[in-house]
């Protein structure tokens, strides 16, 4: 990272690297999206893939981000994305953005949306706070616990929607907004950054507020997400499904314990919903488990 692109992420909480990729490599990864949605298609029913792509008509418009089906195709229909997930360009930057030792948490998902398709509200920016995702700098040195690396397969021009983040908003005090959560105000504070096909997004997902603008172009958008941690956060991916104690633990570790004891022994992952028992202390002093507040559902308030 130079000293621009650095002044650049840290004020804004995104970065936009053009061309990382040439023609030949973005054909080469869109036929490998091709190959995997006639595959799809074929199949028939998306419900019974692990995942359940969302599919439109002749168009897979967002896959699971937390099944990797394009690191998992056959090669070679699986090399360009296995290049994507530790390419140089992308290496050298996490290394500062989120520390050595980085890792892929989730992804990466497709999403691939066609004209009409709805957007995504904007979410993230400390509400609730999260300091697994959260951003700092302290003495020149930056530290982000989740940085979303966003390959583009196709041009995003400006008034095309997709992509969208509130700039400087990983530094914002004070919560959004309802109006500006749901679109209905913009308030002047929205970006829908243009990109062109082979340049790649770095975002704070979680940190910067963000979210996604219904599609309009005639053309399909094609991002690839790629999850990124830091070495100790765990947002949710395998973390998720290895968390459970009986997973996490041998047998005798867990056997008989109560549901309070049990309570910590789930392993790390923190984009839980209503499964993950926490503890409080009720009235009688006594410790007892609470359902956690579901605060993270994003999906559940989709907005168009
Ligand atoms: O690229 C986009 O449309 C935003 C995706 C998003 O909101 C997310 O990955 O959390």
């Amino acid at each position: 990272m130079d000293a621009k692109e650095r002044y650049f992420w840290d004020l804004t909480g995104h970065l936009v690297v053009p061309q990382v990729l040439g023609p030949d490599e973005v054909a080469t990864a869109n036929e490998a999206i091709d190959y995997y949605t006639r595959k799809i298609l074929k199949i028939g029913d998306a419900d019974d893939l692990p995942g359940r792509p969302d599919v439109r008509a002749d168009a897979v418009v967002r896959t699971s981000n937390q099944h990797p089906y394009f690191l998992k195709m056959p090669a070679p229909h699986s090399d360009p994305f296995r290049k994507m997930l530790v390419h140089p360009q992308i290496v050298s930057r996490l290394n500062d953005m989120c520390g050595p030792g980085f890792r892929l948490d989730h992804g990466p998902e497709l999403i691939g949306h066609v004209k009409g398709v709805a957007g995504l509200r904007l979410h993230g920016s400390g509400d609730r706070h999260k300091p697994h995702v959260a951003y700092r700098n302290q003495n020149g040195e930056m530290y982000c616990g989740g940085v979303t690396v966003s390959w583009q397969l196709s041009d995003v021009n400006a008034g095309d929607g997709g992509f969208v983040a509130v700039p400087g908003s990983h530094k914002s005090k004070y919560i959004m907004p309802e109006d500006l959560k749901y679109f209905k105000s913009d308030m002047d504070v929205l970006v829908q950054p243009a990109m062109q096909a082979g340049d790649v997004l770095f975002f704070m997902d979680g940190a910067q507020t963000h979210g996604t603008l219904p599609w309009r172009a005639a053309h399909q958008r094609r991002s690839i997400l790629y999850k990124y941690t830091s070495r100790t956060s765990a947002r949710q991916g395998t973390a998720e499904e290895v968390a459970r104690p009986k997973q996490y633990w041998d047998q005798p570790s867990i056997a008989g314990m109560t549901p309070e004891q049990l309570a910590v022994m789930w392993g790390p992952y923190s984009n839980y919903h209503a499964e993950l028992p926490v503890l409080g202390i009720d009235d009688q002093g006594v410790v007892r488990t609470e359902e956690p507040i579901d605060a993270d559902n994003i999906w559940s308030d989709r907005r168009g």
